[in-house]
């Protein structure tokens, strides 16, 4: 079982052949860039390497209609003056002699890919292709899409391969909006998209690219949209993001193929995304997407233009892919006011079609509707008197919604460290805390009664500190710790029962080192 990586030099050819300064992003650098990175970091020869075919026109018609792939095909013979009439056609596109040739190895590619999975060949992989394909639809080009690539990679995976259902993550800046026409009304398809929005102020300019965009008909919760209305979002972000919409919903769903819409403009340094996420961020994305389908995860390229980023971008997804850990996110990972906003109003809207987002305490009637376009008269005035209302309530809603996802507004993540002996030539990074203090005499008593082990002395002062350690814990002051003890499996078992005790589900411990025996719950069950 392998990572499989899809590619062909020849989608190179596709170039702007006048002056467009919307377009001159979308070149062939962005596939050379990315390959040579795969090399030099050993990654491409760790793949299974396929180059990618042609996408017959039958399997096009998957998705597009005959007139449009006629027309398509009709570019291959025009001159410049021609293919640039026939580009002003759309919006945001160009067209090259090559171009047919190119997205018909887009298309191809995301085939093979689908393929080389779902057969077995490979476990998970990635599609390098140009041009892009999630805004193109069923008869036209759009935002530099010719062919969806991705659409046409779930249909055929549908009637090539038997599959039932398909989730469709678009983590491109830009709202796919061709494959959500293309799926709207269908719930064997789930398409979960983020995108820069701006309250609609943002291309492609759609109200159904806000979160209220749910499907149509038998297809309704099978859209899931999550418009960001800041630009600056960062790895805190997306990660609540998967953490507290689509991971939910995606397991509800229970799909056996992802295919990620793998567009990189939404990270650091693309001119089009304006956002803040790391290259590691989407190692995390990409680990997060393998618990799903048995790990069936078809990554397919879509935009991204700052080369650098695009290239260690693509390496991060790779690596995950291959079952590399994933780099440590660095930050304080607090999600911001804005992007808790977003996640909220989608959540909202998703509440009545995915029982996973219903929250105890609270019925799923909450509608933030964050200032639409229609109720905001012009992007210099934003704050007529029924958005200040709205931002009232806005916060209000806030505030709960942070108790309930358990979301501080100071950074959470932190760690303790308890010693027993004072290690004075020990050297901790900064923003450890070093905990001097131990839990009151009687509490520690208490639990001491459980083992004579704890007893002891030098056992007895490690389980105070333990236990002060754990209610630093459960009080939310600090997110984990960590401490030396003498009595191990007897401290262990301390720290379960005192979890449980606590309402913990389940509790993960991590012993470094030996020890004497596992921690006797057994009569707890
Ligand atoms: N500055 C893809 O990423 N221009 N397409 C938007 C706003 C069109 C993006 C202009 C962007 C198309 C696949
Ligand atoms: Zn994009």
């Amino acid at each position: 079982m392998r990572t499989a990586l899809v590619y062909h030099e020849e989608m190179t050819a596709a170039r702007l052949l006048w002056d467009d300064p919307e377009c001159e992003i979308e070149r062939p650098e962005r596939l050379t860039a990315a390959v040579e990175r795969l090399q030099q970091g050993g990654l491409e020869q760790r793949c299974l390497q396929l180059a990618a075919r042609e996408a017959s026109e039958a399997e096009l018609g998957l998705v597009h209609s005959p007139e449009y792939v006629s027309l398509m095909r009709g570019t291959q013979a025009l001159s410049t003056e021609e293919l640039q009439a026939l580009s002003g056609q759309y919006d945001a596109v160009y067209f090259h002699p090559s171009t047919f040739h190119c997205a018909r190895l887009a298309a191809g590619a995301a085939l093979q890919l689908v393929d080389a999975v779902l057969t077995g060949t490979a476990h998970n992989g990635l599609a390098l292709v140009r041009p892009p394909g999630h805004h193109s639809q069923r008869a036209a080009a759009n935002g530099f899409c010719v062919f969806n690539n991705v659409a046409i990679a779930a249909r055929y995976a549908q009637k090539r391969h038997g599959v039932h259902r398909i989730l469709i993550v678009d983590w491109d800046v830009h709202h796919g909006q061709g494959i959500q026409y293309i799926f709207e009304d269908d719930p064997s398809v789930l398409y979960f998209s983020w995108h820069r929005y701006e309250h609609g102020r943002f291309w492609p300019y759609l109200r159904e690219s806000d979160a209220d965009a749910v499907g149509l008909g038998p297809g309704r919760g099978f859209t899931v949209n999550l418009p960001w209305n800041q630009v600056g979002m960062g790895n805190a972000d997306y990660m609540a993001a998967f953490l507290h919409v689509l991971l939910p919903v995606a397991f509800e769903f229970d799909p056996e193929l992802v295919l990620v819409s793998a567009g990189f403009d939404s990270a650091i340094g693309d001119p089009e995304g304006q956002m803040q996420a790391t290259p590691e961020c989407f190692a995390h994305l990409t680990q997060l997407l393998q618990v799903l389908a048995g790990g069936r995860v078809c990554a397919v390229l879509e935009g991204g233009y700052h080369l650098e980023s695009l290239s260690q971008s693509v390496c991060m997804v790779v690596k995950a892919l291959l079952g590399d850990p994933a780099p440590p996110l660095l930050g304080p990972m607090v999600p911001q006011h804005s992007a808790l906003e977003s996640i909220q109003s989608v959540r909202a809207a998703q509440a009545p079609h995915w029982t996973s987002l219903w929250q105890q305490g609270s019925t799923p009637t909450l509608s933030l509707s964050t200032c639409s376009p229609e109720r905001r008269p012009s992007p210099v005035s934003p704050g007529g008197p029924k958005c200040k209302a709205a931002e009232a309530q806005t916060s209000a809603v806030l505030s709960s919604l942070l108790d309930r996802l358990h979301l501080c507004a100071t950074p959470p993540v932190r760690t303790a460290i308890a010693l027993t002996a004072p290690a004075a030539a020990m050297v901790l990074p900064p923003d450890i805390l070093r905990q001097e203090e131990s839990a009151p005499r009687e509490e520690t008593q208490a639990w001491a009664r459980l083992h004579e082990a704890l007893t002891q002395d030098t056992a007895f002062t490690a389980l105070g500190k333990v236990l002060h350690l754990l209610n630093g814990i459960l009080d939310g002051q600090v997110s984990s710790g960590i401490a030396t003890t003498p009595a191990a499996a007897s401290t262990l078992e301390v720290v379960l029962r005192q979890g449980l005790s606590h309402g913990a589900q389940r509790v993960f411990c991590v012993a470094l080192g030996q020890l004497d025996r596992p921690p006797d719950l057994a009569n707890d069950g």
